[in-house]
């Protein structure tokens, strides 16, 4: 028998009927949040075109002004989130401030988190980037307003993490704490059509995601993990292969499905934890992986900021395991 068609609203929905009381509003939310993606993909598939069909001052061929795409898709996205009455505050990478809903709209009990598109030194190379999203219920109560504190919770508390990326096709990947599913965009009908159904992640992987120009400027637990994936031991995989593209999302999702680790270490890091690591966390967690600092499971962190950086460690979960035995192993040697 051929798979059945389910398209992402029927899943959400499903999943949504896994909590007694559930209202549909989640199920409106993240419809809101693939709209903008689908709006953004398309901009995105249109991004080499702009140069030659667009007109001298920055003109599209419909006419409109041509935006740089990180700027198009985080006016996108809040353009049709911010009006739809599920949410009180969302906060964006591209912010420095939290998001406010505007005060006509209807505020809801949700807070959005997102990295409108990740990676977008890649855009002008056409390879894949993506968006990133994390959702979170609301803890204030004060006003409808939400506020930097509804923003400020830890990744274990996000309700649903996901994201999307726009590569050979476009696609979204998500867990609302049931597994992931991924969702492959059908352009012609303009439908996320479910193509990956609970994804598992291999424990182990034979591929390292690094971006090995920092090798100097690691900490001594990362290169010597580093150097043990390369080395000759053939009865352990070794040497892993090496992929980075340098796009999150992209590194992020070929590990997810073929297994391997992605690292982004200290000493300061780069990679945001409310809009970067956490959501990924959760979905790599949700697939059976692993996601660390080297010290600690990301999902634990308490942010103190909006826009904090932490080290990113994650993917399959033995190939994270080891490495946070060298990194701990690395800070003892040197305390001693
Ligand atoms: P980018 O700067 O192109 O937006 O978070 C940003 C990010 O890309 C990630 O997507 C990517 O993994 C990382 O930075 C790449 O950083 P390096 O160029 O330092 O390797």
């Amino acid at each position: 028998m051929l798979n059945k068609i389910t398209t992402v609203q029927q899943h959400i929905l499903d999943e949504e009927r896994l909590h007694p009381g559930a209202t549909g509003d989640f199920t409106a939310l993240l419809t809101s949040l693939t709209l903008s993606a689908k709006i953004i993909s398309r901009e995105v598939n249109q991004a080499g075109l702009v140069k030659i069909l667009g007109e001298t001052g920055g003109v599209n061929v419909h006419g409109e002004s041509v935006q740089k795409l990180d700027e198009f898709a985080q006016s996108t996205i809040c353009r049709a989130m911010g009006h739809n009455g599920h949410l009180c505050v969302m906060a964006s990478e591209e912010s420095e401030n939290i998001i406010p809903i505007p005060g006509e709209s209807k505020k809801g009990k949700y807070v959005l988190m997102f990295d409108p598109l990740d990676g977008s030194s890649n855009i002008d190379v056409n390879a894949s980037i993506g968006t990133i999203f994390s959702i979170h219920r609301r803890v204030t109560n004060h006003s409808p307003d939400g506020r930097l504190e509804d923003c400020l919770q830890k990744g274990i508390d996000q309700i649903a993490a996901g994201y999307f990326i726009y590569g050979s096709s476009t696609m979204m990947v998500y867990t609302t704490g049931h597994g992931v599913h991924g969702f492959t965009l059908d352009p012609s009908l303009g439908e996320f059509l479910l193509s990956h159904e609970n994804i598992r992640t291999p424990s182990r992987g034979r591929i390292y995601s690094i971006n090995e120009g920092n090798y100097h400027s690691w900490d001594q637990g990362t290169r010597r993990y580093v150097n043990y994936v390369k080395d000759q031991q053939k009865e352990k995989g070794h040497p892993y292969s090496l992929r980075y593209i340098g796009s999150l999302v992209a590194d992020f999702h070929r590990n997810l499905l073929k297994g391997g680790i992605f690292l982004y270490p200290g000493p300061k890091g780069k990679l945001r934890l409310l809009y970067e690591a956490a959501p990924l966390a959760m979905v790599v967690e949700q697939a059976g992986g692993a996601a660390s600092t080297g010290e600690e499971r990301i999902l634990d962190i308490q942010p103190a900021s909006l826009h904090q950086k932490v080290s990113l460690i994650i993917g399959s979960r033995d190939d994270v395991k080891e490495y946070t035995q060298f990194f701990k192993e690395a800070l003892v040697s040197a305390a001693d």
